[in-house]
């Protein structure tokens, strides 16, 4: 599929969207948001089990376009508006999206380009990539999810920081403070990202929705109530395909062959 913001390619059981707007630093418009709708639909039409997503250009994004012709202007705008048409959506559908989401990030990621990157389930980044929560500069709150994912993965005195100061934090220090998976090599961004995909592509994918759903539970309640969490989850794993497969091929010393089921 070829459209005039994104790029989505299907690769061998995982797929790569590719924000592409390289010239506006990858901002997002009304459109791109259209578009990338469509391309995590058909990441699940296409029974992909693993998605990157990934920039074009010297950045992952820059944030909401605001330059953008669908975005509010005027004396009174209701911003908040264009987060339930586009945001919120967007980040709730990767989140529940039954597959690993991997972001590859390199350059800046700026605004809500930064908390999409963050909404992902494993973030990749390069040690000179800029994480950068700019809304202060603009007056405005950190959104699409970020000040969810900043306050719960760094605590209060970090994320206020980051939110109060829109100093950028690199890839290496977001890794340090534990925000993102990894820091690689700025040129290893992206095949890093490609190779964890293809990786997933062969794994357990429904294990890996139902770990996925259980470490999102962990974010929201309390310990008796994440137990009684994993002893669902869990019990839905057990009658999966590929845990029979796992148990057969540990007693059987070989390398498993996971269907995805
Ligand atoms: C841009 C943008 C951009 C348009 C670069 N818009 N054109 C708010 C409201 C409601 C709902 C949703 O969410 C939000 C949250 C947000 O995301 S608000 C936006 C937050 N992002 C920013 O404030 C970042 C603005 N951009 C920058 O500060 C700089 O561009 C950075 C520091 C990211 C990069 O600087 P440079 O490397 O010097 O690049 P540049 O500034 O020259 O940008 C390249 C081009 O991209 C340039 O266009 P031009 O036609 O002049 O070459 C920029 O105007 C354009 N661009 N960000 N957000």
């Amino acid at each position: 599929m070829t459209v005039s913001t994104i790029r989505y390619e299907p690769m061998a059981g995982w797929a790569r969207i590719t924000l592409h707007r390289p010239d506006k630093l990858n901002a997002f418009t009304a459109a791109m948001h259209t578009e990338l709708r469509v391309a995590l639909d058909r990441v699940v039409a296409d029974g992909m089990r693993a998605l990157v997503l990934t920039g074009a250009g010297r950045a992952f994004s820059a944030g909401q376009d605001l330059a953008d012709r669908d975005f509010p202007t005027g004396e009174q705008p209701d911003l908040g508006a264009t987060l339930e048409r586009d945001y919120a959506p967007l980040v709730r559908r990767i989140r529940a999206l039954e597959l690993p989401v991997i972001a590859a990030v390199h350059g800046v990621a700026a605004g809500a380009g930064a908390n999409v990157a963050l909404a992902c389930d494993v973030v990749i980044a390069g040690r000179s990539a800029r994480f950068v929560q700019a809304f202060a500069k603009l007056g405005l709150v950190p959104d699409a999810g970020g000040t969810f994912t900043l306050a719960r993965h760094l605590g209060p005195a970090r994320a206020m920081g980051l939110a109060l100061t829109a100093e950028p934090l690199t890839g290496e220090q977001a890794a340090a403070w534990g925000l993102i998976w990894r820091a690689v090599d700025d040129d290893r961004v992206l095949a890093e990202a490609d190779a964890l995909a293809a990786a997933f592509a062969d794994g357990p994918t429904r294990g890996f929705a139902l770990t996925k759903r259980a470490i999102q539970r962990a974010q929201e309640q309390g310990f008796d109530a994440q137990l009684d969490a994993e002893r669902d989850l869990q019990r839905e794993a057990g009658r999966t395909a590929d845990y029979r497969e796992g148990v057969r091929a540990f007693l059987e010393k070989r390398a498993p062959r996971f269907v995805g089921r």
